[in-house]
């Protein structure tokens, strides 16, 4: 299997009269490396090629990736603000969308207070921008209350490890250290399909002899090929990975040493786990017995594994313990902190972890650093030029500033980057508390869902036509190079933030002139915070490869491996989870008996609202569809591709089936790349984890129900 590597030192051929400028993929945190090919002559983009010599992802691209540049001069981009006149977008001067804007955030502000304004950002954007939108809501309009995308996404990774390991570094080892692994503990990831460029790692890792386990409800692409498929039911993950552990102690292949020196209770989780024996997790999970023990053998006895998850064990309302449990699985194997060893969330968006850390999030400001934490205040206060007494308070998470806007607390928007309208659990609430918005500002570059519900949206750019730096799933910091110049009126975020704060009379604050001086303050601003950014700059991402951070010093070469002495909690030890299984929020019922799980397929990407205007991507998937077991369709008398209808309390849908062998019997699948009444989020739950606020997306009961003919 390994042929598919691509030996080091193989670069890419320039031909003639085209001109490659390497930068890395739009769409997911694998941020495959690529570069775009441009004429010389008339300076137009051609196509892309993938980049043979990038470190992690050595050539590899997915069909998202290698028709990504087809976005950026379609035919469908906005190029100029557009008003809503009569309930009809009409083109506009920026001039005439920034005088609205500002007389309206105005109004707004000057009658209901600050915290009437709310900022919705997002992370398909580069650092410098995900940084300027937390500066731009607390110091441009002075608001509490602003949250994002990644709340969806990376919110329950990010509490489980603050809770065991202290930081939230999606990964503790380089991902290149892979293919030295012995074992991959795979829970919730459908990595074949989202993040494919990963697998060339396993696979060379498996040549040598690696063992996987997968834990998924359906049988997916990585499943088919893994030693063993744990195929538990939805929401389930803590107490299969509390039986896990349950034998790990059983059978002695705890490293008494490390736990003793560096983990904090193991006696506890001990007593916790007691119960959780073979039987007692397979009456909970639906995981044959059998296939429980293999999996904790094989685990047990490798002297190298990595635990993985992503968003199937991160997205319910047991999310943060799920994460914890995982994590503490590696942590009594003693393998964090060791070479091809550890643990890593998949990252979702291309900028899923940097996107985190700079202070989008409702309680955090740049750095990691806690909006609670009076210094962290009083820090950033100053590299921000204001008193620490004007800097608000913490917010609410995304999900539940859609409440505040019912409770006519929040009564203006601006989205930034995201499209809430399709990504939110029940949505059929969240449009109607977005249509009872005074006033909705979207900056996109395609005309979203949510963008269609605005009152002005604002031209924003794509990936090639600005520069600045991302941070990918290994938490390697890379450079995005600017590619063309933005088409017609259209303009990067970091640019029209600016614009508005300057109307606002906050302009002071906002003097850029290019993104490179944005990273230089988010540099400061990270610095001596966890996730510090100071001795990062662009050219020692392109001297290295991209920098791992923390970067503490200029002279400092990144950290690609964490946790090697100690972890970055208090006293330096991890903290083994005790946490007892609950299940699913929602529970079936005589009117809902089956499960229902969302997720992604490999040829789109989130809401859609790029990759549904990719003609290509489209022709392979142009819709939804409902996965199911053949047992199940023929007890309700269901044939491959008949149309059929799910409903929850919260909507219905209808699309047709797919059946399949690859998903347990109870559980249907539904990928959720559409909007309005092609949208699964229609059903949804909007139930959140109680710490990391994420939607319980990866679960809820439905009715199924056969259309008559
Ligand atoms: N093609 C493609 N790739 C993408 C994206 C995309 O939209 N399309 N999006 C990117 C983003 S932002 C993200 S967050 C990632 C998401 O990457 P993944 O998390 O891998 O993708 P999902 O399809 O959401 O879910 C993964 C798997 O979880 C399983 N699952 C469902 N319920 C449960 C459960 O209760 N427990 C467990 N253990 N598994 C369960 C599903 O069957 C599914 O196979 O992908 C990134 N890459
Ligand atoms: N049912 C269900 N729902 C889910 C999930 C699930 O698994 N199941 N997963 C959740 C997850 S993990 C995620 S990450 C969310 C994502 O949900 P969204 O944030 O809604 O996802 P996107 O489609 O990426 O939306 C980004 C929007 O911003 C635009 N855009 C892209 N780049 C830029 C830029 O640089 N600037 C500006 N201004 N706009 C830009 C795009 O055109 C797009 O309209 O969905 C969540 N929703
Ligand atoms: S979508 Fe992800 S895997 Fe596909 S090319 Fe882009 S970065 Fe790579
Ligand atoms: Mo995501």
């Amino acid at each position: 299997m390994s042929q598919f590597l691509v030996k080091e030192g193989v670069k890419n051929q320039i031909r003639k009269g085209e001109k490659l400028v390497t930068t890395h993929c739009c769409y997911c945190g694998m941020q495959c490396g690529m570069h775009i090919r441009v004429d010389e002559k008339t300076n137009k983009v051609m196509g892309v090629e993938p980049r043979y010599d990038w470190v992690l992802t050595r050539g590899k691209m997915c069909p998202k990736g290698v028709t990504a540049y087809q976005t950026i001069d379609h035919p469908d981009r906005i190029k100029t603000p557009l008003i809503k006149k009569n309930g009809k977008f009409v083109e506009a001067t920026w001039d005439e969308a920034l005088d609205l804007i500002e007389r309206k955030y105005k109004e707004i502000q000057g009658t209901y207070g600050k915290d009437a304004l709310a900022v919705y950002g997002g992370v398909s954007m580069t650092n410098e921008k995900c940084y300027l939108v937390g500066k731009y809501a607390r110091v441009g309009l002075g608001t509490r209350y602003i949250d994002y995308n990644g709340r969806y996404c990376m919110s329950s990774a990010a509490g489980g490890f603050n809770k065991t390991l202290g930081i939230d570094r999606g990964s503790s080892l380089p991902w290149t250290e892979l293919e030295h692994s012995d074992c991959f503990f795979m829970a919730g990831s459908n990595t074949a399909e989202c993040h494919p460029t990963s697998i060339q790692w396993f696979w060379k890792a498996k040549d040598k002899g690696a063992k996987l386990i997968v834990a998924d409800p359906r049988e997916t692409a990585t499943a088919r090929v893994a030693d063993v498929h744990l195929d538990l039911l939805p929401g389930t993950d803590s107490a299969l990975a509390n039986g896990i552990m349950h034998l790990l102690i059983k059978h002695d292949y705890v490293d008494h040493e490390y736990v003793q020196e560096r983990c904090n209770n193991f006696e506890e989780l001990k007593e916790m786990t007691a119960k959780f024996t073979p039987e007692y997790t397979s009456g909970i999970t639906g995981v044959a017995v059998e296939k429980i023990i293999k999996a904790a053998h094989i685990f047990g006895k490798s002297p190298r594994s990595v635990v993985m998850f992503a968003r199937g064990a991160e997205q319910q309302t047991a999310g943060v313990d799920n994460v914890s449990l995982y994590t503490s699985m590696a942590l009594l194997r003693g393998q964090i902190g060791k070479f091809a060893s550890g643990v890593a969330t998949f990252t979702g968006q291309g900028n899923g972890q940097g996107g985190r850390e700079h202070g989008q999030k409702a309680d955090l400001l740049p750095g990691y650093r806690k909006l609670t934490d009076p210094k962290a205040v009083e820090y950033i206060s100053g590299v921000w030029g204001i008193k620490p007494e004007e800097m608000p308070q913490p917010g609410v998470s995304a999900y539940e500033m859609f409440h505040l806007m019912e409770a006519k607390t929040i009564r203006g928007l601006h989205v930034i980057c995201s499209n809430p309208v399709v990504s939110s659990p029940n949505i059929n609430y969240v449009q109607e508390q977005l249509e009872n918005l005074d006033f909705l500002v979207v900056n996109d570059f395609f005309l979203s869902e949510t963008a269609e519900l605005a009152d002005v949206v604002l031209p924003a750019t794509t990936w090639a036509e600005d520069e600045g730096t991302t941070t990918n799933t290994e938490g390697r910091i890379i450079h995005i190079r600017k590619v063309v110049e933005p088409i017609g009126e259209s303009k990067p975020d970091w640019e029209i933030m600016s614009l508005i704060a300057e109307r606002l009379g906050k302009g002071q604050h906002f003097q850029y002139n290019e993104p490179r001086e944005i990273f230089d303050e988010l540099r400061l601003a990270s610095k001596g915070g966890k996730a510090d950014y100071y001795g990062v700059t662009y050219e020692k991402i392109d001297e290295q490869d991209g920098v791992f951070w923390p970067a503490p010093a200029l002279d400092h070469q990144g950290t690609p491996s964490m946790f090697k002495e100690k972890f970055e909690t208090p006293d330096g030890k991890a903290n083994l989870a005790v946490c007892d299984y609950r299940g699913p929020a929602e529970v079936q019922s005589k009117e809902y008996p089956l499960w229902l799980t969302t997720g992604r397929v490999v040829f789109h990407y989130l809401s859609g609202n790029q990759t549904r205007r990719v003609d290509f991507l489209k022709e392979q998937c142009p819709e939804p569809f409902v996965e199911m077991h053949p047992e199940l369709a023929s007890q309700y008398q269901i044939e491959n591709g008949e149309r059929v209808k799910l409903t929850t309390p919260r909507g219905d849908m209808i699309a047709p089936v797919k059946i399949t062998k690859a998903i347990r019997k109870d559980t249907m699948f539904v990928p959720y790349h559409w909007g309005k009444k092609l949208a699964v989020n229609q059903l949804t739950s909007p139930a959140l984890d109680p710490i990391s606020r994420m939607p319980e997306f990866k679960v809820c009961a439905v009715k199924l129900e056969k259309l008559s003919k």
